[in-house]
């Protein structure tokens, strides 16, 4: 994995894949513009305000898909919810799972520790949270929390786009929110069964209930 990881993403997210380094939620959110080689020059400024970059593909990696014959490439960015679900409203927290492995040695995590050594995350009935995945790895990572609607932050409030699971291309963040409204206990896992298998895994609690 060292190989691809620094030819393809460079050191920036190799040492966080690591372990070594801890990044502050603002840096996270600047990632999908850093994380290949030669940003580091005059090319990062503005890659953001070019208004032709889709931000769930990482720039530069040479893993979007192209459309041919005159076609458009969708993404999540064309998604666009036909009515709302739920009422617009700003999240209480972000938890922050970073999507870890070795493709080497085909070990898969979240945040570094895999499903039975690692706490549930514990969600409370009737928050709304923000989730944010950092793909660490060079593959990527569909995401699917049951129970519960993922709610593609698009930039589109409440017609952001509403899905079961999300794919988190590699070496870019994609940010959903929930609402907390199911009580119980519930799985969420990358939807690689080889990946969710090796530990891409975490159990949610739900504390509460309906008053
Ligand atoms: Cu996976």
């Amino acid at each position: 994995m060292s190989g691809m990881m620094g030819m393809d993403m460079g050191d920036h997210v190799m040492q966080n894949a690591s372990g070594m380094q801890t990044m502050s939620g603002m840096e996270h959110s600047k990632m999908q513009g850093m994380n290949k080689p030669g940003m580091n020059g005059m090319e990062n400024s503005g890659m953001n305000m070019s208004g032709n970059h889709d931000p769930f593909y990482a720039p530069g990696s040479g893993l979007t898909p192209k459309a041919y014959n005159g076609g458009k490439f969708l993404s999540y960015t064309d998604l666009r919810a036909a009515r709302p679900l739920y009422r617009n409203r700003a999240a209480s927290r972000t938890i922050e799972l970073r999507l870890t492995g070795n493709m080497e040695r085909y070990i898969w995590s979240i945040n570094g520790v895999k499903y039975e050594d690692a706490d549930p995350i514990v969600l409370n009935y009737g928050e709304r949270v923000r989730i944010r995945f950092i793909n660490e790895t060079m593959m990527a990572h569909p995401m699917h929390l049951h129970g519960m609607w993922s709610i593609i932050d698009t930039g589109q409030g409440a017609r952001n786009p509403i899905k079961h699971t999300v794919s988190v291309q590699p070496g870019t963040t994609t940010d959903i929110e929930v609402e907390v409204d199911a009580p119980g206990q519930w799985a969420f896992h990358c939807h690689l069964s080889y990946h969710a298998d090796g530990g891409m895994f975490r159990k949610v609690v739900v504390r509460g209930r309906p008053a």
